[in-house]
């Protein structure tokens, strides 16, 4: 089907705003619908049922991002009619009305619910400026777009992408270091989720203004956005992860607490703080060697001085238990004689002007190129000098200031970019750029040592980063609203795709008051990152520093933390599979409760499925938490809560308000000091009564490596079902062999004296449980109390692990 299409009009700029006007023409063609106005064209395709992709552009030819979407163009069949100055386009999920008089689009869903719909203005542009300009429907939300600072439901707000150095960030400060151009609307209609790809400066306005619209727009480039609609948050998080990629399984002491600095040296201090964790009883993983690593702050160099013999001492450290992670910054110093600095100039690797001179700014080293990670040959490169870092020991690879920040914060616009060949401007290249460093990083990673698994940690990104990165959020503050303000940036970024992110615990500018590290840890241990950093010139920070009180909360939360591995680990696996967020806002599961947007319940988030988390300021006692639809339980003493009620709960600074959902299944190990250190071989696993069961997908591997890859591993469902009163293991999937000999089941909610296994009776059993050790009393008199909570006669059974599948019955 067809009206005569003939060759777009590459319009003139101007200075006023234009619209894409009056289709003139239209084709489909091959499953593509395109067509054009007097001023653009456009081209409209589908991904799959609920994934349609909208380009429109003034050139002839359609411009896309080479870097974000890893799904293979794979144009979906679709029904379409022309009825009445409309072209139709429907799937199973979507409808699409294409108005001939102004290409404003309207999405439905499959039941003619409208989703989304353009404002006339629809697509324009002002120079080279395009914008889409969309209506709002009644009570509609706006939730996502990445690292945003402000609401849960960002209305009324206006954001910008552009990656910035944001040393010390305000909690409404815009823009920070990563952008994530994809958000999703929520409203009675439904949800949807829409992702503009176009990596020069955008901006979204969801309101700020203006009560005519929302908008977004970007300073050049084509409109470029894929509508995703399916009937849930979830679904729709998938879905665009499956366009931009999901993260591959970390290492398993990546999950571990991570202790950073800005900087721990020389060696001895990084031994004293690696001891001081052993000697501690506090359990950890990771240290991190920051810039002052470096002579010069000159990257891929270690300060002879400061650390005499580097390999030894990770050796060292590794003996301990530790991991070393080095910070690596892209500006290299424009220095004769520094190889990374002559060979990247003779192989032609660094960003230049465009008529070929090195484009040099300041940072650290002093007067820097930088490597272009938009060049394939660069990467490359990069990847093979990590040689220096990966042959001392390191393990993991931190990408900081690869905005790339300078001093001066400002980049000149012209400087070029390689951008896999189409070269591109600062404009263009500057929002992928950080991305490609970290790219970079794990790809070098890779090739250094083929059999481990990467681990980078990047502060700058764009869409797709998780699939190369965990990311954290950069210069916090040491203040109670910045610790809640992270909660809500990492939850925002588990909605736009990356699920591997927190942010420095106790706040990296500033110092932190007692009180307030002991609940920053507690909540740290319930982020998917879990790393203590801290700032030049501060009082040291780490966990034992700030006295034995919390230094006592903190041990408690870190090792739960680590109690809770084969649960993090499996909900790990489980976001590799589906993209899911591990640290999912309220909005994933309750999108249409309007109670969760408050901005008194924004911040709660549910971590691994089963818990939902009610940060809290460390100075309050008592707070109000929104336990949304459903059955809860206080994780610490089993106390009951039925679901859509708000409760005043008491927050003493010793525990985080913390409830587990009912009808879910977690799964736990015994202490241990680090990751690698052998548990006692029993895996506990609690259930939670519930008039909903539920699935937990257990999982395991080797922690380390890519056999995992080759099918070794060890997987199991695990499914409780109230209404047959039954406990359903199946049988064990893969070549590796569980680590755990035993299972030890809780049964919480439960008043049973028997189950039956394979149909014989098992004798249940009972005793006091605790989930935090019980803090030591400091102070003689009685308002310095703490409260110590304990669960009163837990149910329980002990069985031997098999692989076969087996049956637990009669738990009613
Ligand atoms: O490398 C020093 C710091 C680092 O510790 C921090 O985590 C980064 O976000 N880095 C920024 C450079 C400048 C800090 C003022």
């Amino acid at each position: 089907m067809s009206s005569e299409i003939s060759t777009p009009i590459i319009s003139q700029n101007s200075h006023r705003s234009q619209t894409f006007g009056k289709v003139l023409s239209w084709e489909l063609n091959q499953h593509v619908l395109e067509g054009r106005s007097e001023l653009a064209k456009f081209r409209i395709s589908v991904l799959e049922e609920g994934i349609f992709r909208i380009q429109a552009s003034r050139f002839d030819e359609f411009e896309s991002n080479p870097y974000s979407v890893i799904a293979q163009p794979e144009n979906q069949q679709f029904d379409f009619v022309e009825d009445h100055g409309y072209l139709k386009i429907e799937t199973s999920q979507v409808k699409l009305e294409l108005n001939l008089e102004n290409f404003a689009l309207s999405f439905f869903d499959h039941s003619g619910k409208l989703l989304n719909a353009d404002d006339p203005l629809s697509v324009s542009w002002i120079g080279s400026e395009v914008t889409n300009y969309k209506q709002v429907q009644p009570d509609e939300k706006f939730i996502g777009l990445g690292e945003k600072t402000g609401n849960l439901d960002r209305k009324g707000k206006a954001y910008t992408n552009w990656n910035t150095d944001y040393f010390a960030y305000g909690t409404g400060d815009d823009p920070l270091y990563m952008s994530i151009p994809f958000y999703l609307g929520i409203h009675s209609g439904g949800a949807y989720g829409i992702f503009f790809d176009n990596t020069h400066k955008s901006v979204f306005n969801f309101g700020a203004s203006t009560n005519r619209f929302i908008y977004f727009s970007a300073e050049d480039g084509d409109l470029d956005y894929y509508f995703i609609h399916y009937p849930t948050v979830a679904e729709i998080i998938q879905a665009y992860t499956r366009l931009t990629g999901r993260m591959q399984m970390p290492p398993k002491w990546a999950l571990g607490f991570q202790q950073c600095r800005y900087s721990y040296y020389p060696d001895s201090e990084v031994y004293a703080v690696a001891q001081g964790f052993r000697d501690k009883k506090m359990p950890a993983d990771v240290i991190y060697l920051d810039i002052h690593h470096m002579e010069a702050y000159k990257v891929f160099t270690f300060d002879g001085e400061k650390f005499k013999d580097p390999k030894a001492m990770i050796a060292r450290l590794k003996e301990k238990g530790f991991k070393v992670v080095v910070i690596m910054d892209p500006g290299i110093k424009t220095e004769k004689g520094y190889l990374p600095f002559e060979e990247g100039h003779e192989k032609g690797l660094f960003v230049n002007y465009p008529d070929g001179k090195t484009y040099e700014a300041q940072v650290w080293p002093g007067w820097c190129a930088f490597p272009d990670f938009t060049k394939e040959e660069t990467r490359k490169w990069w990847g093979e000098k990590m040689a220096f870092y990966t042959e001392a020991g390191v393990d993991g690879f931190w990408t900081d200031m690869n905005e790339p920040a300078s001093w001066g914060q400002f980049t000149p616009n012209l400087i070029e970019f390689e951008f896999e060949g189409e070269k591109a401007s600062h404009r263009k290249a500057r929002n992928i750029y950080g991305m490609q460093m970290a790219r970079s990083a794990q790809e070098g990673s890779i090739f250094q040592e083929p059999n481990k698994r990467p681990f980078v940690l990047t502060r700058s990104g764009f869409a797709g980063i998780q699939r190369y990165a965990a990311a954290w959020t950069g210069d916090n503050v040491a203040s109670e609203e910045h610790m809640l303000a992270g909660i809500r940036l990492v939850n925002s970024l588990g909605l736009s795709g990356v699920a591997f992110s927190g942010y420095d615990v106790g706040g990296f500018a500033g110092e932190a008051s007692k009180s307030l590290f002991a609940r920053w840890m507690s909540i740290g241990a319930f982020a998917p990152f879990y790393r203590a950093h801290s700032m030049i010139n501060t009082k040291d920070s780490e966990p034992w520093a700030f006295g034995e009180e919390t230094e006592e909360i903190s041990r408690n939360y870190m090792k739960l933390r680590y109690r809770l591995l084969p649960t993090i680990y499996s909900s790990f696996y489980q976001s590799c599979l589906t993209g899911l967020p591990l640290s999912a806002s309220l909005a994933v599961d309750y999108a249409q409760d309007d109670k969760i947007y408050q901005s008194a319940f924004q911040n709660e988030y549910i971590f691994c499925n089963s818990f939902l988390v009610a940060p809290v300021e460390s100075f309050r006692e008592i707070t109000k938490v929104y336990l949304p639809k459903g059955e809860w339980y206080y994780l610490y003493s089993d106390q009951y809560h039925s679901g859509n009620h708000v409760i005043y709960q008491d927050s003493p600074i010793n525990y985080l308000p913390v409830f587990v959902k009912a009808g879910q299944i977690f799964t736990m190990q015994s202490d241990v000091n680090h990751t690698e250190e052998k548990h006692d071989g029993t895996l506990r696993i609690h259930l939670y009564k519930g008039k909903n069961g539920s699935v937990f997908h257990h999982y395991e591997d080797a922690g380390e490596g890519l056999n995992y890859q080759k099918g070794e591993f060890y997987s199991r469902t695990i499914a409780y079902s109230p209404e047959t009163g039954k406990l359903e293991f199946s049988k064990s999937e893969g070549s590796y062999s569980s680590d755990f000999s035993k299972l030890k089941i809780y049964f919480h909610g439960f008043e049973l004296s028997q189950v039956d296994l394979l149909g014989k009776p098992i004798l249940v059993k009972h005793e006091d449980y605790a989930f935090l050790g019980k803090l030591t009393e400091f102070d003689p008199l009685p308002e310095h109390d703490h409260p110590y909570f304990e669960i009163k006669d837990l149910r329980y059974i002990e069985i031997p692990n098999s692989s076969e599948a087996f049956t637990i019955t009669g738990l009613c």
